[in-house]
């Protein structure tokens, strides 16, 4: 089996398909595509993936595409490692673990990850090639547009970080009703891929404060980030802080 993963490395939801492939030790080809230059809006790229966003995977010619269901398909077709729970309730739990996510942290946490990492590269573009790139992106415009050029304000912040909070507090429950130390008990699932990178944004954009009143999610994170499969996951240039020095310099207020 050939598996060629169009990605990035500071991507979300490329990390959670790389973190999948190192668990279960599968080899893999990695395209990167450089997000802020557009190399996912270019012709070529549109024709495998129509969303103009990354991760796409080629699997021996087979094109999957959106991250979650990345990771199930390569839970079906590299079964060792399982992600998956055998019980058809349990696995129905996971998937809708990994809906909610989708629609909660993954989606909320590209409001700080916008405002504080990449709007400094926007503000420096003219009014007219930053619409012109907002328009470009299939999946995107509007949020591009809704952004703007003078960033996302207060209160969506505000709202984004109310959303986060209340996914943590459901991390939280999810783990004591399971008993832990995964979402859905003694082993790690899909679910736990699915909300990792969310958490790792946070802590690398300094604002992990937000879940550290909840131990069983300090606990779940020191667990996953000392998995085998996290290193390789999130080498050198993985998170944002490594990639813009200004967010190293001072932590948001
Ligand atoms: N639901 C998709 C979302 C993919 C997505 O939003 N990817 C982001 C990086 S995490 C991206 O490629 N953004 C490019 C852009 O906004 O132009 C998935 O999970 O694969």
């Amino acid at each position: 089996m050939a598996f060629k993963l169009y990605n990035a490395p500071q991507s979300t939801c490329s990390q959670r398909v790389r973190f999948v492939l190192n668990a279960k030790q599968l080899a893999f080809d990695e395209v990167k595509l450089n997000l802020l230059e557009g190399d996912q809006l270019k012709p070529d790229y549109l024709k495998l993936n129509p969303n103009g966003v990354v991760p796409t995977l080629d699997h021996d010619g087979a094109i999957v595409t959106d991250s979650t269901v990345i990771t199930e398909y390569l839970d079906e077709v590299a079964p060792q490692h399982s992600f998956t729970p055998e019980s058809p309730v349990a696995r129905a739990h996971m998937r809708a673990l990994m809906h909610f996510i989708d629609e909660m942290p993954a989606a909320a946490v590209r409001v700080p990850t916008f405002n504080l990492a990449f709007l400094p590269s926007f503000q420096k573009m003219s009014r007219a090639a930053f619409v012109a790139m907002a328009e470009s992106k299939p999946l995107r415009r509007e949020f591009m547009l809704t952004m703007g050029q003078s960033g996302f304000p207060k209160a969506d912040m505000d709202a984004a970080l109310a959303r986060l909070r209340r996914a943590y507090e459901r991390m939280d429950a999810e783990i004591e009703r399971s008993g832990g130390p995964w979402l859905l008990g003694r082993d790690i699932t899909l679910a736990d891929v699915a909300v990792m990178p969310a958490l790792v944004r946070m802590d690398d954009l300094r604002m992990a404060s937000q879940w550290q009143d909840l131990p069983r999610v300090t606990t779940w994170f020191d667990n996953i980030r000392a998995l085998p499969a996290f290193q390789p996951t999130y080498y050198h240039g993985s998170l944002l802080s490594e990639r813009f020095p200004h967010l190293r310099e001072k932590a948001p207020a």
